[in-house]
């Protein structure tokens, strides 16, 4: 934490250790479908990796949510699973399933996959990253982004989305020493692709672990906290002044620890920390975002207000940035988000 904030940016000088009246703010998932203008964007594009990969229309749907509400962070739009793309395992995303890969279950398969083109297939991301540090407001943030590996890995052993990420789970406990061979590939593309993004424009760097909690606490240190650690001390030396915030969500009692020993900026809570606890617990150890549900946001009204006031006043009197404990779901009304801007920034 430095000692002097001296950005000119609300977001980047909460990652400083900068206490402020009002948080900066800005939505997990702020770019996406419940936005009409993203609908019509996507609509043109073509198919989801079309958008990712088309700097003209990912800088479009980028600065989509910035233009309605003035957040203080933009987040590159992307996806996590453009790095098993980029690897050789092709991703596509179908209507109602959401991503398909074939899956990567056995050393074989794993040897076919190649770090080494990561740069060069990824080019159109970081394109549209030098155009976005441009066109975005002076005050406005840019956040850069990858999974973590253990998130990332389990799409690419399970081929799509599970609700236990039972085949990566099993590739672990079965074989760690194949599974690390997946893992450590995964670090050093992660680190590569990183660099690139800060080298592009990227002020900060989120890592969405968002599958962290499905682990058991025997086995959470190495599949999750090392892998982290290693991508954080890696940036650390190669780009000392960018800060890192991680998102292990369901971590549960094991944010504290896991905010220690990975070295990260700050991380980001889930819905299922009371902000009290995490004020006492998490944010002794630095910045904290989140971590208002969700869902809070589809039912907008009172419900949503007296939610966000209790985070706000549990956490404002330490460095933190407003958020939701996990990404804004398509079926939220547009006005409810901008209810919940006027009222944290109105907030006293
Ligand atoms: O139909 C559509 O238009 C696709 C919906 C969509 C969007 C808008 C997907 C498919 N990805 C994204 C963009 C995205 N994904 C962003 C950038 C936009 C922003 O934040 O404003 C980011 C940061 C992500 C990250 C991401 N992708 C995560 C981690 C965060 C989280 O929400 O937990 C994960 C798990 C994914 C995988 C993924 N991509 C898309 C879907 C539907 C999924 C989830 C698959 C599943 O497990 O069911």
């Amino acid at each position: 934490m430095s000692e002097t904030p001296s950005s000119s940016k609300k977001f980047l000088r909460a990652l400083q250790g900068d206490v402020q009246d009002v948080p900066p703010i800005w939505f997990m998932r702020q770019a996406g479908r419940y936005l009409p203008e993203y609908r019509e964007t996507r609509k043109e594009a073509g198919s989801f990796l079309d958008l990712c990969y088309s700097p003209d229309h990912a800088v479009e749907v980028t600065l989509q949510p910035i233009r309605r509400y003035g957040f203080d962070a933009a987040i590159l739009f992307a996806d996590i699973l453009v790095i098993p793309d980029a690897l050789g395992q092709p991703v596509r995303f179908e209507e109602g399933i959401g991503p398909v890969l074939e899956p990567v279950t056995t050393p074989a398969e794993l040897a076919k996959l190649n770090g080494s083109k990561v740069r060069e297939r990824l080019a159109p991301v970081f394109e549209t990253l030098r155009r976005l540090s441009k066109a975005l407001p002076e005050e406005t943030a840019l956040i850069g982004f990858a999974g973590a590996p253990w998130t990332v890995a389990t799409y690419m052993v399970g081929g799509r989305g599970s609700p236990d990420q039972a085949a990566a789970k099993l590739w672990a406990f079965r074989a760690p020493d194949e599974f690390q061979v997946l893992i450590d590939l995964l670090v050093e593309a992660t680190g590569d692709y990183l660099l690139a993004q800060v080298e592009a424009g990227a002020e900060a760097i989120q890592l969405f672990d968002t599958w962290a909690g499905s682990l058991p606490p025997s086995h959470f240190e190495r599949w999750c906290v090392e892998p982290v650690r290693r991508i954080r001390a890696r940036l650390a030396k190669e780009a000392p002044d960018v800060p890192v915030i991680a998102f292990p969500r369901g971590a549960g009692p094991n944010y504290p620890g896991y905010f220690k020993v990975t070295g990260v900026s700050a991380v980001s809570l889930d819905t299922g920390l009371s902000p009290e606890w995490a004020r006492d617990n998490v944010q002794t150890l630095g910045p904290v975002q989140g971590n208002l549900d969700p869902l809070l946001v589809v039912a907008g009204g009172e419900e949503m207000r007296i939610a966000a006031a209790r985070i706000i006043e549990a956490l404002r009197g330490g460095p933190f940035i407003f958020n939701l404990g996990h990404g804004i779901v398509p079926q939220t009304p547009p006005e409810h988000v901008a209810d919940l801007v006027d009222f944290i920034r109105s907030y006293r």
